[in-house]
């Protein structure tokens, strides 16, 4: 028996196998949960089938989080072919790129509409579409970043925009309590994903990270993978509405030169 075993996850934002949610699918699948993978785009798509068919799954659905009616399609197919289900992993963040470098008061309008939407709103979209499926005992994560609470050069309006997530994960936990359905988050140090690729000052923050972290070392795919199966079983039963940090220490540490 393992720790998920009788749970179905939906996973949303495996891109690749570096992607967070690809550490979160190899832990999940370690404990015998059974998974369903959204993607966005023929590119992903690619990436996705062999990574799922490697762990047995062909439960492969489109949705991208700026479409009420992907996310209604998904809903459908997840109500056809489970009926129900325990647990969803938002693993989705986007700014466009040219948001991401700078000073953030340089940030458009249109800029702060496309991080909000995607990297904030979609959390709430995907479980208000989810909530007539999720079982007593279900558990929605998503992934945020310390850029939330203190400013991270370069990080800009992703970390307004992260700030906002962790308020709705907190809003999102009361809302679902009463069925007995948890929402958390967790707080991953900086890992290099597509979503890192190209950020200016990316390579110096994983370069100096292990010298100043308490662990002295980067986080991993694993690591973050470890906590979410933790968070989504049943161990973690008493735990909603918290921001959990996967950051060997990072954040604790305040002279950061
Ligand atoms: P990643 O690029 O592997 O994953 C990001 C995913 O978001 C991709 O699969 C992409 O397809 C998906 N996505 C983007 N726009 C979408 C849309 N409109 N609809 C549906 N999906 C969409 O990168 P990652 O680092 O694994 O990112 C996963 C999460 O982890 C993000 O929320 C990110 O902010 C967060 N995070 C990352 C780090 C890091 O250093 N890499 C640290 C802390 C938190
Ligand atoms: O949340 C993230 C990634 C966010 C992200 C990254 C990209 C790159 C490509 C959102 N949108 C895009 N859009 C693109 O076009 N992280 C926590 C990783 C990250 O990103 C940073 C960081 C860290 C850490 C950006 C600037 C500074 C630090």
């Amino acid at each position: 028996m393992g720790l998920l075993t009788g749970k179905r996850a939906l996973i949303m934002g495996l891109a690749n196998d570096n992607s967070i949610a690809w550490g979160i699918s190899k832990a999940f699948h370690a404990e015998g949960a059974e998974l369903c993978f959204t993607y966005v785009g023929d590119a992903i798509e690619k990436r996705v089938r062999p990574l799922a068919a490697s762990l047995g799954v062909d439960f492969i659905e489109p949705c991208n989080v700026d479409n009420d009616a992907d996310i209604d399609n998904l809903m459908v197919a997840i109500k056809n072919r489970w009926g129900t289900f325990d647990i969803i992993i938002h693993a989705i963040g986007f700014a466009k790129k040219e948001e991401l470098a700078g000073d953030y008061l340089n940030v458009t309008r249109e800029g702060f509409r496309i991080a909000m939407d995607i990297s904030v709103y979609s959390l709430t979209a995907v479980v208000k579409a989810a909530r007539p499926l999720l079982n007593n005992g279900g558990s929605v994560l998503t992934l945020t970043y310390h850029g939330s609470q203190q400013v991270a050069q370069n990080y800009n309006v992703m970390g307004v925009a992260k700030a906002a997530l962790e308020a709705s994960v907190r809003y999102l936990a009361s809302d679902l309590g009463p069925d007995n359905i948890r929402c958390n988050a967790i707080s991953a140090g900086p890992i290099r994903t597509l979503a890192a690729s190209g950020i200016s000052g990316f390579k110096d923050l994983l370069k100096n990270f292990p010298d100043v972290a308490p662990l002295r070392r980067l986080v991993t795919q694993e690591d973050v993978g470890n906590m979410a199966m933790f968070l989504c079983s049943d161990l973690a039963s008493a735990t909603t509405g918290e921001i959990i940090y996967v950051d060997a220490g990072f954040r604790n540490v305040s002279v950061k030169i």
